[in-house]
């Protein structure tokens, strides 16, 4: 047993067949997990973790190894488990594990690998759904449709939060005992919050909005916000993503004019869309800066959308900068 579930936990699932396949999967997932952040923790002991392995993913963007042996190591979980269709950001098309089963599980198995090499948390961000008759219609639907969500986080504690739509929690595994333990039971995202986090290095190529409100952000108590505003960037969707959860504050990766980056960097099916899911949860919000990450149907597996999540207020905020450009 890797996580010891919450009573609580999925009891919004209706009981029976569906129930048992997601508590069964998520243990398997938690139990890929655990091994990945044992390796993660060896660090540079483990040679060649962050060393690229010649491969790309759809994206272009040159494989880790240790990118590819998480995305092993979660694929021979989830045979194990009641899964019929796995999607990955490590593989271009869908695997079928055995159509008969209930579930379709999409993850990103290691998200932040640019940190691989620098201690740096990093994760493994998840979406589970209940299965279709084909493998493609178990993915190309809402964000909303989704029965379970959430990341791992490998840092100085490995963690998971989650949700199954009814509230987010946050288990972190014991490291003497080797399983996940409720740590918080019901997490709430501070409605406001004065913190963002953006790459700033992209400043100049991004959409006029954005470039307006962070502008504003940085005028500080004199500027049309009235108030001083404060920056964090970690490069780890999942390192953010947990800091905002924890303490509030809005991240913003949109989209811009980089070439390749008009949707943004982030994959909607196994980034955006489960962080959304544990975000709303959690009582905040998350956008492509106009509409609800949640309602946007996924068009292909690996596609891009501009994502704006955290504190309501700030995001918010981001969208009315939107409406405001709309207007002109
Ligand atoms: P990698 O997995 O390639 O490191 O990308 C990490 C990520 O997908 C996400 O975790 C970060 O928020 C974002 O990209 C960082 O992007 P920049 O490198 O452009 O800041």
């Amino acid at each position: 047993m890797a996580i010891n579930f919450s009573a609580a936990f999925a009891k919004n699932i209706q009981a029976g067949e569906m129930r048992v396949a997601l508590r069964e999967t998520v243990q398997a997932l938690a139990g890929a997990c655990k091994h990945i952040s044992q390796i993660c923790a060896h660090g540079p002991l483990e040679h060649g973790l962050g060393a690229k392995t010649g491969g790309a993913n759809t994206d272009g963007d040159a494989q880790k190894a240790l990118d590819v042996r998480s995305d092993e190591i979660i694929t021979a979980a989830l045979e194990t488990a009641p899964v019929a269709y796995y999607a990955s950001e490590e593989q271009d098309d869908i695997v079928t594990l055995d159509a008969s089963k209930p579930l379709a599980v999409a993850s990103d198995p290691l998200d932040g690998s640019s940190n691989i090499d620098t201690n740096v948390s990093i994760g493994t961000v998840f979406s589970i759904f209940a299965a279709k008759d084909d493998a493609r219609r178990s993915f190309l639907r809402r964000g909303s449709e989704q029965i379970c969500g959430g990341f791992f986080v490998y840092g100085p504690q490995t963690s998971l939060v989650i949700t199954t739509g009814a509230g987010t929690q946050t288990y972190v595994l014991d490291p003497g005992r080797g399983v996940f333990e409720l740590a918080i039971a019901d997490m709430k995202i501070a409605p406001a919050s004065t913190e963002y986090a953006i790459n700033a290095s992209n400043h100049h190529h991004w959409e006029t909005p954005i470039r307006a409100f962070i502008e504003d952000c940085l005028l500080g108590a004199s500027g049309p916000l009235g108030e001083k505003y404060n920056m964090r960037w970690v490069g780890s969707l999942v390192a953010d993503a947990g800091r905002i959860l924890s303490r509030g504050g809005i991240f913003m990766y949109p989209g811009d004019n980089r070439a390749g980056y008009r949707d943004g960097r982030l994959r909607l099916l196994y980034e955006a869309a489960p962080v959304a899911f544990v975000v709303e949860q959690a009582g905040g919000a998350a956008t492509d800066g106009k509409g609800r990450i949640l309602d946007i149907p996924l068009a292909s597996l690996h596609q891009r959308i501009p994502l704006v999540f955290g504190s309501k207020t700030p995001v918010q905020m981001v969208g009315d900068y939107y409406k405001k450009q709309d207007m002109l």
